[in-house]
């Protein structure tokens, strides 16, 4: 059993982040302060956002943060017991996917995209592990705006502890190998954080 009062082991620094079993690679400073300025005001007036409704225990409720899924016409992606279709990809969009995709040289036909409103907002436990993103998908996170915890739990060994990376302003997170296979990830409400974080995760679905 996880012993709850057991500390996060903070991940931190530039390129592989030491997780056991996983595969995670950290780029802060990806966009610069006033790149990622601009795109996150950009973004913000321009993404069509919408709070589905999830359920939990049973119950349908309003998603706890904002989300739009963007990509090419047939990345029909399914999540939460949703069926998302695609809204077609605008300029800063692309302008993102290009450094990401220059970057990894891979390509990507989708993006969803959340807002955390303030600290309120958050991500419950989750692995990105949809049939459609494959057996070991690589998910390119970028954020914008306030740092945010991101946190990773073992799926199976509960010995394990919780890992922690803070997500900054304009920093890139790549999830590959068996990450999604081995871990679930969340970002936690935060008190004391008022301020709004946007996140993308460029995904493969066709
Ligand atoms: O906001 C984040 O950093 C993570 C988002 C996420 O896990 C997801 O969209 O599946
Ligand atoms: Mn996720």
């Amino acid at each position: 059993m996880r012993n709850r009062r057991q500390k996060p082991v903070i991940l931190g620094g530039h390129g592989r982040l030491a997780l056991p079993d996983g595969d995670l690679v950290y780029v802060p400073g990806f966009f610069s302060v006033r790149v990622g300025d601009r795109l996150f005001s950009d973004l913000s007036g321009a993404v069509r956002w919408t709070q589905p409704r999830i359920t939990l225990f049973g119950k349908q409720v309003r998603s706890p943060r904002l989300a739009a899924w963007y990509g090419d016409r047939d990345s029909v992606y399914r999540y939460s017991g949703l069926v998302n279709q695609p809204l077609p990809w605008f300029p800063e969009l692309l302008e993102i996917r290009r450094r990401v995709q220059q970057h990894m040289g891979l390509s990507f036909d989708g993006v969803l995209l959340n807002l955390y409103r303030t600290g309120q907002d958050s991500m419950g436990w989750h692995s990105d592990d949809e049939k459609e993103l494959g057996e070991n998908p690589v998910i390119a996170s970028v954020s914008l705006g306030a740092p945010r915890r991101f946190l990773l739990r073992h799926r199976r060994c509960s010995d394990l502890p919780v890992h922690e990376v803070n997500l900054e302003h304009g920093s890139l997170l790549l999830m590959q190998g068996t990450t999604q296979q081995n871990w679930r990830h969340s970002v936690p409400r935060m008190r004391n954080q008022d301020s709004p974080r946007l996140n993308l995760t460029f995904r493969r679905i066709n």
